[in-house]
């Protein structure tokens, strides 16, 4: 059985893009898989977060994997820092990673431009999450498409270790959806839909409220033309909205074309935001649910059990592999 292994960073509200990129493949994973989903809060203060939002936005992402549909009699969900081996591991792929390959992630420069002050936690994101994906020696990574050059860097630095301390890490795959691994922004296609974005027009977050989602949608950013066409060079905008009405109405990008064929953006918008809300009502109604009981404190401490037992074995033969002398 693969075993696959994912995450999400509590910076922010969840949005349709994190859904549809990754949580929507996270749920389909678990019925052939053996799969580790956590909430990677080590990642989120790599910009600095206001302590009360990052407690709240970590309880809230765990629970929004369950209203999702993971279900943690099969997969493992846990909290990142509730397991300290992927802090341990990130530093031995910190010493590994050079200067020049992590300056050329895309993810670092976007993230770094226009800051007076880059903090190093940024620069060697990619160290982390190496690690996090390595410490379970995962097969398979549902990420959306922005994370790609992150796992092609987890590769590498598996590669170099394994060169130099013999053969311990497996060369993880990206698990990518076909339309959809990249959702963008709904004031600018040119971005992709980011929580972290100030403005909140920009996304639909997992737990806006239906009338918030039909202004968003109703306000997203078109065209001067009228013809619902799947076109991404030339029609960045509406492209991106065929593809979330694709994934949200379980339907193929020609059938929504010809289901719009001649009708213009006013009924295509209008349907997308029920489309839309259709997803996002039954979620928030478990969300809610979930967050009322006491469930979700069990099931992150039996996930990080189940998670630290692997990770630790990881850890103890990385050491043991580059030298450490054992505690005795
Ligand atoms: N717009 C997107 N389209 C498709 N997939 C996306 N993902 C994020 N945005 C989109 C996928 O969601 C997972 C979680 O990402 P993350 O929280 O670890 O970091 P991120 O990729 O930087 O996501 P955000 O929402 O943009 O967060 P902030 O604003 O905090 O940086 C990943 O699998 C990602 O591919």
């Amino acid at each position: 059985m693969a075993r696959v292994l994912s995450g999400i960073q509590p910076s922010g509200q969840l949005t349709l893009g994190n859904y549809i990129g990754a949580i929507q493949n996270f749920v389909k994973l678990q019925d052939e898989h053996e799969c580790f989903y956590m909430v990677v809060d080590l990642h989120a203060v790599t910009l600095p977060q206001d302590p009360a939002a990052l407690r709240e936005q970590t309880e809230s992402v765990a629970a929004l994997y369950l209203a999702a549909g993971v279900d943690p009699s099969r997969s493992s969900i846990f909290i990142q820092s509730h397991v300290p081996a992927h802090a341990e591991l990130g530093w031995l792929m910190t010493t590994l990673a050079y200067m020049g390959e992590l300056e050329r992630m895309t993810q670092f420069k976007e993230k770094a431009a226009g800051r007076e002050s880059v903090p190093a936690g940024l620069f060697v994101y990619p160290t982390l999450m190496a690690a996090d994906i390595l410490v379970y020696n995962a097969d398979l990574v549902p990420v959306g498409d922005d994370q790609k050059q992150h796992l092609e860097l987890t590769r590498d630095l598996a590669d170099r270790f394994n060169g130099r301390y013999g053969e311990t890490f497996k060369l993880p795959e990206p698990y990518m959806p076909k339309v959809g691994a990249r959702i963008m922004s709904l004031d600018d296609a040119s971005k992709k839909m980011s929580k972290s974005n100030p403005n909140p027009n920009s996304y639909i977050a997992l737990l806006d409220e239906p009338d918030v989602v039909r202004k968003k949608i109703s306000r997203a950013v078109t065209d001067s033309g009228r013809e619902v066409k799947y076109d991404p060079a030339n029609k960045p905008e509406v492209s991106n909205l065929i593809s979330i009405f694709a994934h949200c109405a379980g339907l193929t990008v020609e059938e929504v074309e010809r289901r719009f064929e001649g009708q213009g953006y006013g009924p295509f918008k209008k349907e997308l935001a029920e489309c839309v809300v259709a997803v996002l009502e039954p979620l928030q109604a478990r969300y809610r649910e979930i967050r009322g009981s006491g469930e979700l404190g069990r099931v992150l401490k039996e996930g990080a059990e189940r998670a630290a037992e692997i990770a630790n074995r990881t850890v103890a033969l990385a050491k043991e592999r580059m030298g450490f002398l054992p505690p005795r």
